[in-house]
């Protein structure tokens, strides 16, 4: 029994599932090339007062300067130093925002790029974010400082020094990942440096790692780094508290690397999620909503338990990384506001929610020639995240987040959350409706035809306000109101061609 404890104590040093959100807080929120500054004033003014759990910021350590003519988002994931100093902000706004946030309940998230660094062809006029000097083809990053021994270059076993085959999982791991120089994770060296700038962003209060590209590293040497972080900053966790962590592992199925060797590390995403529920949502390959009733592993996704989900992501949403042409976005708004909202009601999984930016999107022979395009800048500097009079964003920001259908999903699932999937209900077609407990009901009308059904809601007796069409407002509801009698029922009728084509109401939004 004790040599159980003791084992179960190790095991609990390092793997962690759990998010450290706030008691009642269950979604992050991507906010992807956002400013530090930016992100201090939206934990205070927006985030905090609506529920949300968490902000994932893009990665904060110095990266390459690429100009494409004009500077792509992804030179973020192309580190040349740990050092705290990116378009987004210095350590000292970095700090700032991770205090207020902290102060405010929300949590925040580092993208972990400790894969690689950035790519050997990068030539010498090459420059980091904050100048510090390295010269890429020699694999030299004096700034961290690493050289040709903190490299796979040998280890690396295809002809290309590339990965060549997802077939070959030693491949995946060992070689350069579109070719960019792969850190050899298993030297303890290079495990130190990297738990070194970790602990960093522990120290200042971050509460956890998305861990970039965790697919193309070997499970025992994430491990291995993971053994080395400090627990949480007391100021705001409690005492012994570990970091979240979520492995970026892309694992569609038929490849040698699974998701199921990472769980021992943390929570990893769950690709299949979004992919699959954007082709039910637009009704791709003869799916139906109608087929959701077994959503979660039923499908063949991972334990609830270990997995990340969302909609979509900053690669998928513009046919990076994976999942294909299904993938909704914001560009699809009635079908993506629907789908967010399935997956904020829905129990299985930790949810996250994607906060975009606008870039000129133009398809030559299928393919988006502006996936590159960076965040809104003038010059090269990210543009302040300004707020309209509706609460919307402007300056380029799409904040989905911000959308009242999402929002007030996100306090849905704040709402329900530990509740049981329950009542549920479908015309075996596209038009679907689920309960969670007594606390919450949802009702979906994706077909080409009227719903008007009465349905068991689980819920007490009363007026509800439907928190997509509306909010309840000092008593009272600027939507559609439902009304549920003593059996728990409520009639519902949602048009084809609503704008939003579902009705959610919960104890909270009652009147
Ligand atoms: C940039 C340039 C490159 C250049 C490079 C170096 O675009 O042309 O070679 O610099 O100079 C981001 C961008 C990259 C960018 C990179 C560095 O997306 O374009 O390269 O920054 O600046 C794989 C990885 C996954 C990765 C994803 C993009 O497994 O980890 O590619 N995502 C993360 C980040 C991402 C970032 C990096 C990693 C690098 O989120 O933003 O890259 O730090 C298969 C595999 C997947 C694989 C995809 C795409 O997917 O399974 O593991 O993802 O291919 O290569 C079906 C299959 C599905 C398959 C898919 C696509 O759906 O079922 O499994 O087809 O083939």
């Amino acid at each position: 029994m004790q040599v159980f404890l003791f084992l179960s104590a190790i095991g609990l040093c390092w793997a962690q599932h759990t998010p450290n959100t706030q008691l009642g807080r269950t979604s992050i929120v991507h906010l992807f090339e956002w400013r530090w500054a930016d992100i201090a004033q939206e934990c205070e003014r927006y985030l905090a007062p609506n529920g949300f759990g968490g902000v994932q910021i893009s990665p904060p350590n110095e990266n390459i300067v690429v100009h494409n003519p004009s500077r792509p988002w992804w030179e973020r994931y192309q580190p040349i130093s740990y050092k705290i100093c990116t378009r987004s902000g210095n350590e000292d706004e970095f700090r700032d925002m991770v205090t207020r946030c902290n102060n405010v309940g929300v949590r925040v998230y580092a993208d972990a790029v400790m894969n690689h660094m950035c790519s050997p062809a990068a030539g010498a006029g090459a420059r980091g974010a904050c100048g510090s000097p390295f010269r890429a083809p020699a694999r030299a990053f004096p700034a961290v400082p690493y050289s040709g021994w903190d490299f796979n270059d040998r280890k690396c076993r295809s002809a290309s020094g590339g990965i060549e085959s997802y077939g070959d999982a030693a491949q995946v791991r060992d070689c350069r990942l579109v070719g960019l120089l792969d850190l050899a994770l298993e030297k303890a060296y290079v495990r130190c440096k990297v738990a070194d700038y970790l602990n960093h962003l522990i120290d200042m209060g971050v509460a956890g790692f998305r861990l970039d590209a965790a697919k193309h590293m070997w499970p025992g040497d994430i491990k291995a780094v993971l053994e080395k972080l400090h627990p949480l900053n007391s100021t705001w966790f409690p005492e012994g508290s570990r970091p979240f962590v979520y492995q970026e592992v892309i694992d569609l199925g038929g490849e040698a690397v699974s998701s199921s060797e990472y769980f021992g590390n943390g929570r990893v995403t769950e690709f299949k999620y979004g992919a699959k529920l954007g082709t039910v949502i637009r009704k791709w390959n003869g799916e139906k909503m109608t087929y959701l009733k077994n959503w979660g592993e039923g499908w063949g996704f991972m334990p609830s338990d270990r997995a990340l989900v969302f909609v979509d992501n900053h690669d998928n949403q513009r046919g990076h990384g994976a999942g294909g042409a299904s993938i909704l976005t914001f560009w699809d708004a009635r079908l993506y506001k629907m789908a967010v909202g399935f997956m904020l009601a829905h129990p299985y999984g930790f949810t996250r929610v994607m906060s975009s930016y606008h870039w000129p999107r133009y398809f030559e022979n299928g393919k988006d020639v502006n996936d590159w395009v960076g965040p809104p800048s003038n010059n090269e500097t990210i543009k302040e995240v300004t707020i309209n009079p509706d609460t919307t964003c402007g300056n380029g920001w799409v904040c989905e987040h911000r959308w009242r259908q999402i929002r007030n999903m996100v306090a849905f699932r704040n709402v329900v959350d530990g509740q049981p999937f329950t009542n549920w209900w479908d015309n075996g077609s596209n038009q679907v409706a689920f309960g969670r407990g007594n606390k919450g009901f949802i009702v979906f009308n994706n077909d080409d035809w009227s719903l008007s059904s009465t349905l068991l809601t689980g819920l007490p007796a009363g007026t509800y306000c439907d928190v997509i069409s509306g909010d309840k407002v000092d008593g009272n509801c600027t939507g559609i109101t439902i009304s549920v009698s003593r059996d728990g029922r409520a009639h519902f009728s949602i048009s084809n061609s609503a704008e939003d084509p579902f009705i959610a109401i919960h104890i909270e939004a009652k009147l």
